[in-house]
């Protein structure tokens, strides 16, 4: 098998998944999928292609690849009470995508979250494909509260009358009041895209207010927090559904990745049990007493705290910028991402911030007690960042810690 035939990529997989377990991962968007999860992933299912949809395929023996995808839509309609799901698409910036090639055309205008302010590269980012093919214009948050500031996004929607008004964000640590959104579309006829890739977890257990009942589009990804296979899904009213099909398959992907459908089926399935909404309520209790512990420690978190599963803080007060702190803390085997915050001085690749995420953590089991040791640890490193032996005994500390929650028991 794999260990015999390439010790090389065997060995790098055993690498990775002592460094998983050995390591405290406060990334936002990273999870760890159940074992369930794994086993549809690694099936055989990848050997199947499957061009087309349920009943309407391009290959023949798609028998039980037709029931498997079902499935998978039928789950994902009853969790978020939705017209129409597709899932086919491979990430959330296809799904993106496919949602802006149906209803718009090069060049037109769509309005999205400034990146800076913690909106998504395919939200119109110049370096992306969504601000190449489109003319994308934005809004942020305000100077002073970094929140989003509605009458602000009503003001240039006005002016722009875009085609498409996306919603939704990489590193904003509040509610999406998506309804607002919504009033804000219907005054200039702009559709309404809602891309809830990192809240998509909250929402199925009902702890965000959900963007289906007034978005024409909602975009995800299925491994955030909602911990699934790697991949994203769209949904949108039944009068766009058509359009949505076609846009993805012929107009963009070809084969879909059948065994990570099934995978998604299984998350769609295992979101709906109550354990589910048990973790998702964890997640955010878990971000909120890491935000009021933070700030009692002297930290700057923007917007003032979390109402999900996030926190963004602002290191300009502790004199060290996103990218120190991201490798101080990785030495003692703590994983964070630097990140922008809200008119930073610094650039995307130094920064001013970090943004910090309970998923993966919430998944381990770790509750209120153990987010004040994790505290401990990080105020720990920072102190004594300059030295490599005071940083060593603390990563011997952390692994210790960190290896009583087992990812997979
Ligand atoms: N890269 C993801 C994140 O970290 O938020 C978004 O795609």
């Amino acid at each position: 098998m794999l260990e015999k035939f390439d010790s090389e990529i065997y060995s790098l997989i055993e690498k990775e998944m002592v460094r998983e377990s050995e390591t405290i991962n406060l990334i936002a968007s990273e999870n760890y999928a159940s074992s369930a999860v794994l086993s549809a992933t690694g099936s055989i299912l990848t050997n199947k292609y499957a061009e087309g949809y349920p009943s309407r395929r391009y290959y023949g023996g798609c028998e039980f690849i037709d029931s498997i995808e079902s499935i998978a839509i039928a789950r994902a309609e009853k969790l978020f009470n939705a017209e129409h799901v597709n899932v086919q698409p491979h990430s959330g910036s296809q799904a993106n995508m496919a949602v802006y090639l149906s209803c718009a055309k090069p060049a037109d205008t769509i309005l999205g979250m400034d990146i800076c302010s913690g909106g998504h590269l395919s939200h119109g980012a110049k370096v992306s494909f969504s601000g190449t093919i489109f003319n994308a214009v934005y809004y942020g948050v305000n100077q002073d509260t970094h929140l989003i500031d509605y009458s602000e996004v009503e003001n240039i929607a006005q002016k722009y009358k875009p085609k498409i008004i996306i919603c939704g964000a990489s590193a904003y640590p509040r509610i999406i009041d998506f309804k607002r959104f919504s009033e804000i579309a219907k005054n200039v006829n702009a559709y309404l895209c809602s891309d809830m890739a990192h809240i998509a977890g909250l929402v199925a257990a009902g702890i965000h207010p959900s963007p289906v009942d007034v978005s024409d589009f909602v975009t995800s990804t299925t491994h955030k927090t909602l911990r699934g296979p790697r991949g994203g899904f769209i949904i949108c009213k039944k009068e766009h559904a058509r359009k949505i099909d076609k846009t993805i398959f012929p107009g963009m992907q070809g084969g879909p990745l059948m065994h990570v459908i099934a995978a998604k089926a299984v998350v769609f399935k295992e979101a709906a049990t109550d354990d589910f909404k048990e973790y998702q309520n964890q997640i955010v209790k878990n971000a909120i007493l890491f935000a009021e512990t933070l700030k009692e420690s002297g930290y700057h978190l923007i917007t003032g705290g979390t109402d999900n599963h996030m926190l963004l803080i602002d290191l300009r007060n502790k004199k060290i910028t996103g990218l120190e702190c991201q490798n101080i803390l990785e030495k003692i085997n703590i994983i964070v991402n630097k990140n922008s915050i809200p008119f930073d001085p610094l650039g995307a690749t130094v920064t001013s911030g970090i943004r910090i995420g309970t998923p993966a953590i919430t998944s381990r089991g770790i509750k209120e007690k153990e987010i004040l040791k994790i505290i401990e640890f990080i105020n720990e490193a920072l102190y004594c960042k300059d030295s490599p032996e005071k940083l060593k005994n603390i990563r011997d500390r952390v692994k210790d810690f960190i290896k009583q929650f087992p990812i997979y028991k």
